[in-house]
């Protein structure tokens, strides 16, 4: 009822990080792409394999002075994968304990979401996938975010084509080519989520594609995934020339994260293989949830930001580099850019990562130094982490009832319109 969303307003409030003065809006008015890098973990930036960068487009990007980089970045996906990721992304909830929020309360929940909010402030939205509409319940969810427009399958003319299918769909690099068309079309500024997918499990490339050597761990569900990572790094690279001739560059911000993990948990021996260690630790597992973001614009000021984070945090922060004032707005993360950021970083399971401690699997370790704590030897360590555990639960927990009591409803930010979905239709006969 209504009354339940009152504890959790007062949750989010006590735990506001105001804006970065530094940063506040220098990206205002400026196009948004926020591009979907599918299953790209953060280990890949940097790596080589079979005598080459595997990803030197997004390494140089990584380093580019215009990029603000994070290397302390996670997943916190669970079991809803992207659509958790999208989620988290654009309304900062989590998405929940066991299925997907967008499929099971996308089609009927009150939303106050990225797409919604800066359309009311002046920008046309778009999402770009080369998957069915349906897919994740993306079709319903995105009208209940206030999409403008979503162009899936049917709206790609080589979806069907036998060639440009591989895996789970349209490859990238055609998918990126043909999204292009559409990008040039719409009004200015935009905000455009573009959704890859061809670095997806099970990591399938068509032999042409293929230009670097699987990797040698002898896990036929790893070895295959530097292929398409590899794609997938050529494929952006083909994009930003692309952005960069079209001119559409010098006016936008280009946002880039990495959904979720490729390489699961299950696959210690080689995971230790890739990482050059003789075995893994659940410290290590944490570590290995990293995944990139990357914010990058001309006249930005960049380098590599080691602020601790994730995916929960992607949109105060976004906000808070487009000059959009959230204050009111029911946000579970919190700017990375803020002095007042709040560096827990909780997994979807109760886990956590901060700079100081790890809890992964239910053991804890130093973040710093991957040991495992002795609490008997540490004593502040247990009082600390209490705190931190305390901070996560109720922050998963009240996440967790906003939707699945549809709490927005009863509570519309000041300056917010309230989205209806028949506002919206995402049919490619009637656009
Ligand atoms: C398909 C897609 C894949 O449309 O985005 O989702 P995932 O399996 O990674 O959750
Ligand atoms: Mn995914």
């Amino acid at each position: 009822s209504a009354k339940d969303i009152k504890p959790i307003l007062k949750f989010i409030d006590s735990h506001q990080a105001p804006d970065n003065v530094q940063y506040f809006g220098k990206a205002k008015g400026k196009n948004v792409f926020v591009i979907h890098l599918e299953s790209l973990q953060q280990f890949m930036i940097g790596y080589k394999w079979d005598g080459q960068e595997v990803m030197p487009n997004l390494t140089k990007f990584y380093h580019d002075q215009s990029t603000m980089s994070f290397d302390n970045f996670y997943n916190q996906v669970g079991q809803g994968k992207t659509s958790d990721a999208e989620t988290m992304l654009e309304n900062s909830l989590y998405g929940l304990p066991s299925g997907s929020a967008m499929v099971n309360y996308g089609t009927s929940n009150t939303f106050q979401a990225a797409p919604a909010i800066l359309s009311q402030q002046g920008y046309t939205t778009a999402s770009f996938h080369g998957d069915v509409a349906s897919f994740w319940n993306r079709d319903n969810a995105y009208k209940s975010w206030g999409y403008d427009y979503f162009f899936s399958k049917p709206f790609y003319k080589d979806a069907d084509n036998p060639n440009y299918n591989v895996g789970y769909g349209m490859k990238d690099k055609i998918f990126l080519q043909d999204t292009a068309q559409y990008i040039q079309q719409l009004p200015q500024p935009f905000y455009a989520k573009v959704i890859t997918v061809t670095n997806h499990y099970p990591y399938d490339l068509d032999k042409q594609n293929q230009t670097i050597k699987p990797f040698n761990t002898g896990d036929n569900t790893v070895d295959g995934y530097v292929q398409t990572a590899h794609y997938l790094d050529q494929a952006f690279g083909e994009f930003l020339a692309w952005l960069k001739a079209s001119g559409l560059y010098n006016n936008s911000m280009i946002v880039l994260y990495g959904d979720h993990y490729g390489i699961s948990d299950n696959h210690r021996p080689a995971i230790a293989k890739l990482l050059n260690k003789p075995e893994v630790t659940n410290a290590d597992l944490a570590n290995f949830q990293k995944v990139p973001f990357m914010i990058h614009m001309p006249g930005l000021k960049g380098g590599i930001n080691h602020t601790y984070g994730g995916e929960i945090d992607v949109l105060p922060t976004l906000f808070d580099l487009l000059g959009v004032k959230d204050d009111n707005y029911v946000q579970f993360g919190t700017d990375l850019l803020s002095p007042k950021h709040i560096s827990i970083v909780p997994f979807r399971d109760g886990d956590f990562v901060t700079p100081q401690y790890i809890k992964y699997q239910n053991q804890y370790f130093y973040t710093q130094t991957g040991k495992q704590i002795d609490f008997s030897k540490d004593p502040a360590a247990k009082q600390a982490i209490a705190k931190i555990q305390d901070y996560v639960d109720t922050s998963l927990s009240d996440s967790d009832k906003v939707i699945t009591g549809d709490l927005l409803r009863f509570y519309t930010p000041a300056g917010f319109k309230k989205v209806n979905r028949k506002d919206y239709n995402y049919n490619p006969a009637k656009t």
